[in-house]
């Protein structure tokens, strides 16, 4: 393939700072050149405009720094639709979780143009499916999801000027296990098609759930996006994360489920998102989410 990869170091959507600098670290970690050793061709097309939070007023409580983070979320769009455009295929890199508005609409207005509709393989310990009127903290990286499912809020779901940008059917949550009850009932009123938490995982094992879920993504679509949210793995594999949560993913269960989505070969974009530097141990999570870029991409042990 032919990658392009596309830093978004925002952290406004997030209340723990640090995981602005989450691209930074993974092009460290050496995301390029392990992914050409794969036999990809890669370039970097950098960084998206990112504003310094403290130059910024976060405007309303309920959602802060929601307009600041629409306007990224749309050249955030813009370059992955370009990117598809191209011919290649976008390598997302946060920053915090609300990018994936911006990813998932590049996307989803690449097919829609080409009368095709998208899937969306959320892969992450929470299901980021609040609104303002629902979120108990206002951080807006806990909704873009429902922004993606037409839910809200506007200034993040209307990138093009139209919602929403993908089915409920073909969106799939993988690993969720810190859920508020508010959003519980968004699942349900968004009537979200799959959602696997830890429990699943635990008792039917993690090849079966990403089997079942991969195919729900791809039933009737163009493919699917994949959002990979690092708190999904376990925080003693993951420390470095905007908000750990235990009973997560083992590394062996994230490098197989990244396996097989390059088995089946209907990967249209990737993201890796809320790598946080400032709380990681030596770059460990970072080194992490190449690995499991590496693995989506096609890397195999033998
Ligand atoms: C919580 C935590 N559901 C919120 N969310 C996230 O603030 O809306 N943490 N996304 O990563
Ligand atoms: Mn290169
Ligand atoms: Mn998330
Ligand atoms: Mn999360």
């Amino acid at each position: 393939r032919q990658i392009r990869v596309i830093g978004v170091p925002l952290d406004m959507g997030a209340s723990r700072r640090g995981v602005d600098m989450g691209p930074s670290a993974m092009r460290v970690a050496g995301l390029e050149a392990r992914l050409e050793a794969l036999g990809h061709r890669v370039t970097d097309g950098g960084n998206i405009k990112v504003e310094v939070p403290e130059t910024q007023a976060h405007g309303a409580e309920n959602a802060r720094y929601l307009k600041q983070i629409a306007e990224i979320c749309t050249r955030t769009a813009d370059a992955v639709l370009k990117t598809l455009e191209e011919g290649m295929t976008p390598l997302v890199l946060g920053g915090d979780h609300s990018i994936a508005a911006g990813s998932i609409s590049g996307v989803s207005e690449f097919y829609r143009r080409r009368n095709q509709n998208i899937g969306v393989v959320w892969i992450d310990a929470h299901s980021d499916i609040n609104t303002p009127e629902t979120s108990p903290s206002g951080n807006v990286h806990g909704m873009p999801l429902a922004a993606l499912l037409g839910l809200g809020p506007d200034l993040l779901g209307n990138i093009y000027g139209y919602a929403p940008k993908i089915l409920p059917e073909n969106t799939v949550l993988i690993g969720v296990r810190d859920i508020d009850a508010a959003e519980r009932a968004n699942i349900k009123r968004a009537g979200v098609g799959e959602v696997y938490t830890m429990r699943d995982i635990d008792e039917r094992g993690m090849r079966t759930v990403i089997e079942e879920a991969l195919r729900a993504a791809g039933r009737g679509t163009a493919g699917y996006h994949v959002s990979l949210d690092m708190d999904w793995i376990d925080p003693e594999d993951a420390p470095g994360v905007g908000t750990p949560v235990r009973g997560g993913a083992t590394y062996r269960e994230a490098h197989l489920a990244m396996e097989i989505i390059a088995d089946h070969g209907r990967l249209l974009s990737f993201e890796m998102v809320e790598v946080n530097p400032v709380i990681d141990e030596h770059n460990r999570t970072a080194d992490l989410a190449v690995e499991l870029a590496c693995s989506a991409f096609g890397k195999k042990i033998l």
